[in-house]
């Protein structure tokens, strides 16, 4: 048996734009009704109108077994002008975050995913310094009104994805391709973060754990014995990564963002991490380079079209084939979650896996892909780290950002064509047994064919 210590957090993660319907007054709404930028030419103006019903939902999930869920709350209806907060949507997250208690779930819910409001985008977005006094004033609000419902506030989801994926790679909106824009962009979300945890915690007295959710994947060099992929490797992984933990850590600004100047608050600003965690992304000297994190990256749904935003995410090394086929192209690797829980472990405070998940519709990969990658946080937990949750991403299959509606994460099936229905999957009820029992029998890891990590 793979047991999990007493309390372990065994839940399913979700975010506002991708499941409530309804966000419409948001960059990515106004991004998605143009002509041409999702896959499936579809928008989340509905999603999986989670918004209405979030009680059934999470009645669903608790039935299944699950003892905990993370949300997002979105900062477009909590603050539709400039300084005008609405307290009905207040009062519609309170409902929510009650809701998940009543069901015996413990809430986690993030402030900041992907998402801002138009006005936000319409001033500069991520590229006006102003974004940082917003957010800090954002979650200050969102705290002190909601503050009594949870014991968790996690920061900003991914931030290493704005200046990637929307200033680098041109993938999110505003889709610039241009490292000068993009370097300002990683300032202002490390920045912005460490307002938050002070805000966070002067606007509350319950003492909440706050942190930040960082995307790591397993960066490595796609040949180990080519100096110049072991070099292109290291400089990926110190921006997308290293970079983050530096200023977290030390409260710095670590070239080439910043010239490693201190800013005030920001060191330790951090009382949980939260990892998500999907690929690895082997990195070649020559400039190929990938990006596992969220929306389009790769082509591995064999649809044809032949449409990626980045080649390089296609490297594999030969005689490492990969055992998962995801619907997202990138290479699944469940070690790496071992390695960078241990790696994130030095940080001294508990860790949650607040994302892992598998886009596919085969539905014993999706079983073997989740016993592999807890088997993988057991091992960490074997290690020293101090793992205290797994939150698979997603409850329900979703708004899959540029690639619409065509990757299927959920735990739960939403059928769409009749009224999005809620079908549980296979996954999903394996999921809760394991929650349930708090561990994994040996049974179970030879029915699936996954060694024990
Ligand atoms: O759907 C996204 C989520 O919003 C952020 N993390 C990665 C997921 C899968 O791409």
């Amino acid at each position: 048996m793979l047991a999990f210590p007493d309390g372990f957090l065994f839940g399913a993660a979700t975010a506002a734009h991708q499941v409530e319907g309804g966000c419409l007054d948001n960059h990515w709404s106004e991004w998605e009704h143009q002509p041409g930028t999702i896959r499936d030419g579809s928008t989340a103006d509905v999603a999986c109108d989670h918004y209405r019903r979030f009680r059934d939902d999470f009645a669903l999930a608790s039935s299944l077994g699950q003892n905990a869920q993370r949300i997002s709350i979105e900062w477009a209806r909590i603050e539709p002008e400039e300084g005008r907060f609405d307290r009905r949507e207040i009062d519609h997250y309170r409902e929510v975050l009650d809701s998940i208690r009543e069901n015996g779930m413990e809430p986690l819910p993030t402030l900041h995913h992907f998402t801002h409001p138009s006005w936000v985008a319409a001033d500069g977005g991520w590229e006006n310094p102003r974004i940082v006094d917003r957010l800090a004033r954002y979650a200050e609000h969102a705290s002190r009104e909601l503050g009594d419902r949870t014991s968790f506030w996690w920061t900003i989801n991914e931030p290493m994805v704005a200046p990637a994926l929307c200033y680098l790679m041109g993938i999110h909106p505003p889709c610039v391709r241009d490292i000068s824009r993009a370097l300002p962009v990683s300032r202002h979300v490390l920045l912005a973060h460490g307002a938050m945890y002070r805000a966070i915690h002067g606007a509350t007295s319950h003492r909440p754990k706050v942190g930040p959710v960082l995307q790591m994947p397993f960066i490595d060099a796609h040949d180990p014995s080519s100096e110049e992929d072991r070099a292109a490797a290291a400089q990926q992984d110190f921006l997308f990564n290293q970079y983050y933990l530096e200023g977290l850590r030390h409260g710095i600004v670590a070239p080439p963002v910043g010239g490693g100047e201190e800013i005030p608050g920001l060191a330790g600003s951090y009382d949980v991490i939260g990892l998500n965690y999907y690929a690895r992304m082997l990195v070649s000297g020559r400039g190929d380079m990938a990006h596992p994190a969220g929306g389009a990256h790769g082509d591995g749904d064999g649809d044809g079209d032949g449409a990626t935003a980045s080649e390089g995410m296609r490297l594999r090394r030969p005689d490492e084939p990969s055992e998962f086929d995801d619907q997202m192209g990138w290479e699944v690797w469940p070690r790496g979650l071992r390695e960078q829980l241990l790696r994130l472990s030095s940080f001294g405070v508990p860790l949650y896996v607040t994302e892992n998940g598998m886009a596919t519709r085969d539905e014993r990969a999706r079983c073997r892909h989740l016993l592999a990658h807890l088997a993988e946080v057991h091992a960490a937990i074997r290690g020293g780290a101090d793992v205290r949750g797994f939150l698979y991403w997603t409850l329900l299959d979703n708004f899959e950002w540029a690639e619409g509606y065509t990757r299927t994460f959920g735990l739960i099936e939403i059928d769409r064509a009749r009224d999005l229905e809620r079908k549980p999957r296979e996954a999903a009820r394996l999921y809760g047994e394991i929650a349930r029992r708090g561990g994994i029998d040996e049974e179970t890891l030879r029915k699936f064919e996954v060694a024990a990590g």
